[in-house]
C-alpha cells in the first residue's frame, strides 16, 4: 500500500450539525492521506450511503478509503480496503473475501497480536490506545508509548499510532518512534478541522527530518 501520514476516522458525535463530507474534505485539505468510514450506530444501509459519499471524496483526492468492519460495504462501493477488531471476521477471512490487492488494517493492542497480524499478512495495524480515549466504547487500558517501542522493534509492516492522540502529546507519540498518526476527536472534533491537520503533518515532518 502507498505509505501514508496522517489517517482521519470518521467520528460524527464530534461534529454535530457539520456534514460528514465536508469535514472530512477540509481534513484532506489540511493533509490528511487516508480516511476511515468509521460508524457503530448507523443501519447497513446508512453506512452504505455515507461510503457511497466518501468514495466520491477520495477519489476525488486520490487517497484510500477504509471501512471499518463492514466487508460488504467495503466490496459494494470498491473501498480501498477495510479496518477491522480483533473481535471482527478474523484477517485470513477477510483476504480470502477481499482477495490481495485490497488493504486490510487490523487494530492492536499487544505485541503478541501485532506479531499475528504481520505473519496473517495484514497491510497495516492500529497501535494503540497510547492515551485514554472517549472515543471507543470498551477500549481497553492504555498501551502507552511502550508499546509503540516494542513495535518499532519487532514488526516490519508499517503501524499507526491512535488513541488519545492531541496535538499537545503527539510529540511523545513520534519520539516513541511512530512515523504515522491516526486521530478521531482532534481532527474531526476541531473547529478548524484543516488547520488542526496542517499542525499534526507539520510535527510528523519536523520529526521525520531529524531521522
Ligand atoms: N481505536 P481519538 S483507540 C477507534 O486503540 C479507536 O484500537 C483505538 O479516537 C485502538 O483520536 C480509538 O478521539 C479511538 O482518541 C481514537
Amino acid at each position: 500500500m502507498r505509505d501514508f501520514k496522517l489517517y482521519a476516522i470518521t467520528g460524527e458525535e464530534f461534529h454535530k450539525g457539520r456534514e460528514l463530507v465536508q469535514v472530512m474534505e477540509e481534513a484532506i485539505i489540511g493533509g490528511v492521506d487516508i480516511i476511515q468510514l468509521r460508524d457503530k450506530n448507523s443501519s447497513k444501509k446508512e453506512v452504505l450511503e455515507k461510503a457511497k459519499l466518501l468514495k466520491g471524496l477520495t477519489e476525488k483526492y486520490n487517497i484510500p478509503l477504509i471501512i471499518n468492519d463492514h466487508i460488504d460495504v467495503a466490496l459494494a462501493v470498491d473501498a480501498d480496503g477495510i479496518h477491522i477488531g480483533q473481535d471482527d471476521l478474523p484477517l485470513l477471512e477477510a483476504r480470502k473475501i477481499l482477495g490481495g490487492n485490497k488493504i486490510i488494517g487490523i487494530s492492536t493492542h499487544k505485541i503478541e497480536e501485532a506479531r499475528e497480524a504481520e505473519v496473517n499478512g495484514a497491510d497495516y495495524i492500529g497501535v494503540g490506545p497510547i492515551f485514554p480515549t472517549k472515543s471507543k466504547v470498551d477500549v481497553v487500558d492504555p498501551v502507552t508509548t511502550k508499546y509503540i517501542e516494542e513495535v518499532v522493534k519487532e514488526i516490519k509492516i508499517p503501524f499507526v499510532a491512535i488513541g488519545g492522540i492531541k496535538l499537545h502529546n503527539v510529540d511523545q507519540v513520534l519520539n516513541a518512534g511512530a512515523t504515522r498518526i491516526c486521530a478521531i476527536s482532534e481532527i474531526v472534533g476541531n473547529e478548524n478541522v484543516t488547520k488542526a491537520c496542517q499542525l499534526f503533518i507539520k510535527k510528523i515532518e519536523e520529526r521525520m527530518s531529524v531521522k
